[in-house]
């Protein structure tokens, strides 16, 4: 449901980035489970350029039980431009969900008027993916900027509105990368370095698909899929405790 998505994105960032392999740890690129009805499949590609550190993607494709594309774009430490955030979901064709963000770094106003404010005319334009629901798992003022696109919906939807918009969100996060200003300053980077391992931290902590790793693919598994490669930067909450 969601690979041309994965596709576009692909096609993109090899015409316009210089774009290394970044290894994935062994045992997590790909897995296969037939604990369910349908076999499910999934599978991560990871990228870095001299622009963007981290660029990883995942596509879990368990037939119309499951379908999920998710993505996030971490930019080398001397930006400080918010993540690409991608999360398309897809349970039984009945449940859909979309979110796309620019997950913001910081709050202060200064950073809010020059990465979130862009955002504004697309979110108008995609105003019918910008629902305002309610978050269970999440704090919506933290990492996740006012204009975010975030929907219920369905896949005529998907394809005819979630796609645009998707195309478009891209085109932005490239424009401001290409006119983003390098940080020079050790301790601006240092500031930049602890905020996205804050994000690793805080995302980590709550991903609401740790179930669904375990459910599919066991506990041991999905606790390896999510400290050492979704969210590497990331401690796990036993070990934290061990250690304070
Ligand atoms: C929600 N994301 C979800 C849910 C799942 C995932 C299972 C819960 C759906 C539900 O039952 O309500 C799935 N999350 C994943 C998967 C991965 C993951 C498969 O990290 C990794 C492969 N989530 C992100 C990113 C964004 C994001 C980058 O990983 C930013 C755009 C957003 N996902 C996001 C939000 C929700 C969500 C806002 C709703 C959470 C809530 O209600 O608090």
């Amino acid at each position: 449901m969601y690979q041309p998505f994965r596709e576009y994105l692909e096609q993109e960032l090899f015409q316009r980035f210089d774009l290394q392999s970044r290894p994935i740890p062994s045992g997590l690129e790909v897995n296969v489970s037939e604990r369910g009805k349908t076999p499910a499949k999934i599978r991560s590609w990871c990228y870095e350029c001299p622009q963007l550190r981290k660029i990883r993607y995942t596509y879990i494709d368990a037939g119309e039980a499951a379908q999920v594309f998710n993505c996030v774009i971490y930019p080398n430490h001397n930006y400080d431009l918010p993540l690409l955030g991608i999360d398309l979901l897809s349970f039984g064709k009945k449940k859909i969900l979309v979110v796309l963000d620019f997950q913001p770094l910081f709050r202060d106003e200064a950073y809010i008027a020059k990465y979130v404010q862009p955002l504004q005319s697309l979110r108008d334009k995609y105003d019918d993916l910008a629902q305002n629901l309610e978050m269970k798992f999440y704090d919506a003022n933290q990492y996740f900027s006012k204009y975010l696109l975030f929907a219920k919906t369905d896949a005529e939807t998907v394809e005819n509105r979630v796609y645009p918009a998707y195309k478009d969100y891209l085109d932005l996060y490239w424009k401001m990368l290409s006119s983003a200003q390098p940080l020079t300053d050790q301790e601006d980077i240092q500031r930049i370095v602890k905020a996205q391992k804050d994000y690793d931290q805080y995302s980590a902590d709550r991903d609401p698909a740790s179930g669904l790793f375990s459910s599919y693919f066991g506990h041991e598994w999905a606790e390896k899929f999510l400290y050492e490669f979704l969210f590497e930067d990331a401690v796990p909450l036993a070990v934290a405790a061990g250690t304070r």
